[in-house]
């Protein structure tokens, strides 16, 4: 059966079937007749104030669920503003769907009014992207978008839409299938490399589990959790991959990294197996790569092939999808378990290390530590809320000390660092998760890169709870200037911060100012409860760095564990 109907009806139609509850964006010109469509269906547009922010609420979304995300921006401008959050998707591989508005077909190339090459634009910062020539190619091209983006190795995929193929009379028919000759995921991983993975597993005596976001991507969780308990090793997650195995966990060490724990960066440099499941061996973790886990054999499982051996090369590589990866080789470990594991010089080393040089929150009788303010998060979380972060000093904190029970909770601009998304993916999220209590802890920084959000923060009611990590600086390019640079703090001060309880009061809710650390708890616990939104600026001690910190281009076990310390005078 089929049925005529708009390019725009049918792009709605389309997003039904595919399940979407709502989605983020801004109109214009050539997206009119989408708008226009949308008056009368039940899908829920969120307007946001900025299509960046519509890219990273999508992401929110995506984060949060698992389910494909979706933005919406209008030609020229509107879609240029989207491409810091494809960027963003395609470098944590997250599934985004964004549909831009695009000029009249015959005018394109022809510098028209808001007339921007999308398609060229995008193409380097999408997993695909698509420009629709005909009314009729919309359902096939827009369900494939779906598949595409949400299939494999996620990703950002980017459907361009010309204003008369909005406007345009087409016969719409649900798409039932989907073959892509050119695209191909690979999932079951070969048997003969899983079965070699078991062998060394049981062979070394100092195995180590890199556990990343792809654990989480793949929804791979109950497998890993098996699978470190079968092999009884220590594992990290990485930053991206946060909550994949509960923070509680007893192999569970911390993050790894440049700002990860002695106890990660010392096991993974004294590993004789690393385990790398659904990472990049990105740089942020491994350091100077030559020295990274160097007396280590590694086995390296990934659904995309183009990360096995990108930075290290893998002497068991594995190419599948790693939930699934991880079921057989549980099931062959399970069955071929030696009578006694004894790991009791390893697990001694690794509590060792653990002891030497925790990761414990600092406190102060005069001023708020940030680190207090991350210790009072985690325990009003419990390891249950959704907590977002933007970049920086604040991020890193909250990486080391806020713990996450449970996948999806944790959600950070982890590859690009992108300031300003904090804000926008806490919407996202708390759309996804209404039933969830979402935080999302800022920089002033970032914040003020974000404050149009407030205003669908409250046009939406949204009960988030924006907590400001308030240091008067840009704190991390801070950090660098006074470590790196001699102190010489250069364009870091952030001198002007509008008063919390006033701008909040613009919007219509609550907000406040705290700096002694007799009133932060009181002040949290008072944002929670309060039904709606809440702004909390949380004044911090300006000048702490964030540790343990490996300096750029150095070894991950030549950790700086804190402050230099001051010079003796006698
Ligand atoms: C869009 C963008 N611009 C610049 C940077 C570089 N950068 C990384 S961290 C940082 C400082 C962030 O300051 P703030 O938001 O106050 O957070 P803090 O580090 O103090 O916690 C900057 C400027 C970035 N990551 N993203």
């Amino acid at each position: 059966m089929s049925n005529l109907m708009s390019g725009a009806k049918m792009l709605l139609e389309c997003l039904a079937q595919e399940g979407v509850d709502c989605f983020f964006g801004y109109p214009g010109g050539v997206t009119l007749p989408f708008y226009d469509a949308l008056y009368d269906h039940h899908i829920r547009h969120v307007l946001v104030r900025h299509e960046e922010n519509a890219a990273f609420a999508a992401e929110g979304y995506a984060r949060a669920t698992g389910k494909v995300g979706v933005c919406c921006a209008t030609s020229g401008p509107g879609a240029t503003n989207l491409v810091t959050g494809l960027v963003d998707a395609m470098m944590d591989s997250i599934p985004i769907v964004a549909l831009t508005g695009q000029v009249t077909s015959k005018l394109i190339g022809s510098d028209a009014f808001q007339e921007a090459d999308t398609f060229g634009i995008t193409r380097s910062c999408t997993k695909h992207n698509y420009m629709v020539k005909k009314v009729d190619e919309l359902p096939q091209i827009l369900h494939e978008a779906f598949y595409i983006a949400s299939s494999g190795r996620p990703g950002p995929v980017l459907v361009d839409i010309p204003k008369d193929v909005f406007q345009g009379q087409g016969h719409y028919q649900p798409v039932t299938s989907i073959h892509l000759p050119g695209y191909k995921v690979f999932t079951e991983g070969h048997i003969g490399q899983i079965r070699r993975a078991a062998q060394l597993i049981w062979e070394s005596e100092r195995p180590f589990v890199y556990a990343g976001g792809g654990i989480i991507a793949g929804d791979a969780c109950a497998e890993l959790r098996e699978f470190v308990e079968l092999i009884d090793a220590p594992a990290v997650n990485t930053l991206m991959g946060l909550g994949a195995l509960p923070s509680h966990h007893p192999n569970f060490i911390s993050m790894p990294g440049m700002h990860g724990s002695y106890a990660a960066n010392m096991g993974m440099t004294h590993a004789d197996l690393l385990i790398a499941l659904g990472v990049r061996f990105d740089d942020r973790v491994t350091g100077r790569l030559a020295a990274f886990a160097p007396h280590a054999r590694v086995i390296h499982v990934d659904i995309d092939p183009a990360e096995i051996g990108k930075n290290r090369a893998a002497d068991v590589p594995i190419v599948g999808d790693v939930k699934r990866v991880l079921s057989k080789l549980n099931h062959l470990l399970s069955e071929t378990r030696p009578h006694a594991l004894v790991r009791k010089s390893w697990w001694e080393q690794i509590r060792g290390w653990q002891q030497q040089h925790p990761l414990i929150p600092v406190f102060s009788d005069t001023e708020i530590k940030p680190q207090h303010l991350m210790a009072e998060i985690d325990r009003l979380s419990g390891g249950q809320a959704i907590v977002t972060a933007d970049v920086g000093q604040h991020q890193m904190w909250a990486a080391q000390l806020v713990r996450f029970n449970e996948p999806r909770l944790w959600i950070n601009s982890g590859g690009l660092g992108a300031m300003g998304f904090g804000l926008p993916s806490a919407i996202g999220a708390q759309f996804a998760r209404p039933d969830k209590l979402v935080f999302a802890i800022v920089g002033d920084g970032g914040f003020q890169m974000s404050i149009p959000e407030l205003a669908t923060i409250a046009s939406y009611g949204l009960p988030i709870k924006i907590v400001v990590m308030n240091n008067g600086y840009l704190g991390m390019v801070r950090q660098w200037q006074e470590l790196f640079y001699n102190n010489r703090l250069s364009a870091v001060a952030l001198d002007c911060f509008p008063d919390a309880e006033k701008l909040a009061g613009a919007y219509g809710f609550k907000g406040r100012t705290v700096e002694k650390p007799q009133e932060l708890s009181p002040a949290l616990e008072e944002a929670v409860r309060e039904a709606g939104p809440y702004l909390l600026n949380v004044k911090v001690s300006p000048c702490e760095s964030v540790y343990p910190m490996v300096p750029a281009g150095g070894a991950i076990n030549e950790m700086v564990l804190g402050p230099p310390q001051p010079v003796g005078v006698n």
